[in-house]
């Protein structure tokens, strides 16, 4: 009895060594086969790849962190004048795998003819045939966009439809519905008396009745406190989100009264049957402390999220100074009189800051480190913005006609030439801080120093680091992190862990970080667990 058990038992242990061995020479081979892959695929060169197929291999994290939508993938790309069959290409391809998590599109509604891109902003109807396409590229679109665990959030353009204009006649929008100058849309249908009666444009933002009951630029404006506008504007709402959009951008909301605004939300909360905050409205208020009290950002926050244009205003101002400054500079963000965070859609710029005064690819390198810090900071929810190179202000997307958006392609050669889209998703800084915002949600923002004029650093908790170099001159300093010791890949210098950052013990790293630059470093993108095998994307700006 007593042996034959010793002898199972030795038999049995045979087998475990025997199974063990097994799986080691498993390992050991897949192990030797990805090598190979891994080598082959880095040799063959970013040159060799071409902009269409490019996307960076998702680092492990990427791929088995386990799905909590809000907080760890809150970032929202600007896809403007993107038409909707490029948007659902890039979903699967970029955006979706780089963890994107909405897409911001321009607006879907049927609009005036035009190949300018503010043409979006007229509406001429609520039909859903655009110039960035129709009905069933829109819906193919957003289940498309589903599938890579992307939402589509739409731009609700409610304040307002086509813009008055002389001459009188009827005209026809993108798909041929009529309207005219005095209030005629028989395609929703609006007549004139639908509309407000003041007739002028908006002269005194000191006066909020004026800034929501006369015109803007000419558009026709909505008189939204009527049941039928609201019934109108909500069934077309309704219809959105019946099609899968996550939810709204709603344009001009400032020139909307907030007690519209709710009410209109009500009525789509009802006729959805979801309650109201779970619907996603990030409501455009351009905030001024000296305007009418009555369209100040924070009066429309019960509704949902809103625009925080000091965001923009401020890192443009910052980044022309001192941005390690302690009292100007970047800790200032969020202060105050700022919106609360959770509460706060920001961005560096988006088309009609890009058109006026804010960082754009225009401001070279800074754009970039300005985008870094967005991304990894913890203020707002951040929009990343997709665009084109343009030349005039009211340049439309490269190759637009009057009623229509051809597809995008991204340029493969570093140009920056007016006609030429941006792709602002694939750019290897931006892919690299989308991952590291992934990696460091939910940590607080710490160890925040200055280390010289322009050039400071911090962490979130201890699962990320980011060191800006905003001045014209290399730094060599000694970073203090609370990072684990490792070696770390820098992600917003390379997609292929090129250049990495030893960490010591301590938390601590000697660099010299080069002018015009950023280290970035996160615990899911260390030297030994890193995939990605593209150093850099062919549509990479040459920021300078
Ligand atoms: C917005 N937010 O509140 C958008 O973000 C912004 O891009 C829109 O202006 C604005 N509201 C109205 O929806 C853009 C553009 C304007 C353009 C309007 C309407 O910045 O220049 O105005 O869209 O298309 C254009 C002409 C203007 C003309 C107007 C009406 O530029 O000169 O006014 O159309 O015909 C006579
Ligand atoms: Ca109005």
């Amino acid at each position: 009895m007593k042996s034959t058990t010793s002898k199972s038992n030795r038999r049995s242990k045979l087998y475990t060594l025997i199974a063990a061995l097994a799986v080691i020479a498993i390992v050991v081979a897949a192990g030797v086969v990805y090598g190979v892959y891994r080598w082959s695929s880095t040799s063959s060169g970013s040159n060799a790849s071409t902009a269409v197929t490019s996307t960076h291999t998702p680092t492990p994290s990427q791929e088995s962190a386990p799905v909590s939508p809000s907080a760890s993938k809150d970032v929202i790309l600007i896809a403007f004048q993107t038409n909707w069959r490029s948007v659902a290409a890039e979903c699967t391809k970029t955006y979706g795998p780089e963890g994107v998590g909405y897409v911001e599109v321009s607006p879907p509604q049927e609009s005036i003819q035009g190949s300018q891109w503010w043409t979006s902003y007229q509406p001429a109807s609520y039909r859903l045939d655009s110039k960035l396409g129709s009905e069933s590229d829109f819906t193919n679109m957003v289940s498309t966009c589903k599938a890579a665990g992307v939402g589509i959030i739409a731009d609700a353009v409610i304040n307002h439809m086509a813009g008055a204009y002389s001459g009188g006649g009827e005209r026809q929008g993108v798909s041929g519905s009529p309207y005219t100058a005095d209030g005629s849309f028989p395609a929703v249908p609006y007549s004139k008396e639908n509309f407000h009666t003041c007739t002028s444009n908006i002269m005194n933002y000191g006066n909020a009745s004026d800034v929501q009951n006369c015109r803007l630029d000419a558009l026709q404006d909505l008189d939204t406190s009527q049941p039928y506008v609201q019934d109108k504007i909500s069934d077309y709402l309704k219809h959105l989100l019946d099609l899968g959009v996550y939810g709204f951008r709603v344009d001009a909301v400032k020139h909307i009264a907030n007690a519209d605004v709710a009410a209109i939300k009500t009525r789509l909360a009802q006729k959805t049957g979801r309650p109201a905050q779970d619907i996603f409205f990030e409501q455009e208020v351009i905030g001024s402390p000296s305007e009418a009290k009555e369209i100040q950002p924070s009066v429309y926050l019960g509704n949902g999220k809103v625009s925080e244009f000091r965001y923009s205003s401020s890192l443009a101002k910052m980044f022309a100074d001192d941005i390690a400054d302690e009292d100007t500079g970047l800790k200032s963000i969020g202060g105050k009189y700022w919106l609360p965070t959770s509460k706060a859609a920001v961005w560096v710029t988006n088309w009609d800051t890009e058109r006026d005064r804010a960082l754009t690819y225009k401001s070279g390198p800074s754009y970039l480190l300005a985008n870094a810090f967005m991304l990894a900071y913890d203020y707002g929810q951040p929009h990343v913005y997709s665009g084109y190179y343009f030349a005039t202000k009211d340049d439309g997307a490269p190759g637009a006609t009057a009623t229509s958006v051809p597809d995008a392609s991204c340029p493969t050669d570093g140009s920056m030439q007016p006609g030429t889209w941006q792709c602002a998703q694939r750019w290897t800084a931006i892919r690299g801080m989308i991952g590291f915002r992934k990696a460091v949600s939910g940590q607080k923002v710490r160890d925040w120093k200055r280390y010289g004029q322009n050039v400071l650093g911090f962490s979130r908790g201890s699962a990320g680091y980011l060191a800006l170099n905003n001045s014209s001159k290399p730094s060599q300093q000694t970073f203090r992190s609370s990072l684990p010791a490792g070696e770390y890949c820098n992600v917003y210098a390379s997609g292929d862990c090129s250049q990495t950052i030893k960490v010591s013990r301590d938390g601590s790293f000697q660099a010299t970080l080069p002018a015009h630059s950023a280290i970035a470093l996160h615990t899911s993108a260390s030297k030994s667990t890193w995939k990605g095998t593209q150093s850099s994307d062919p549509s990479d700006p040459r920021l300078g």
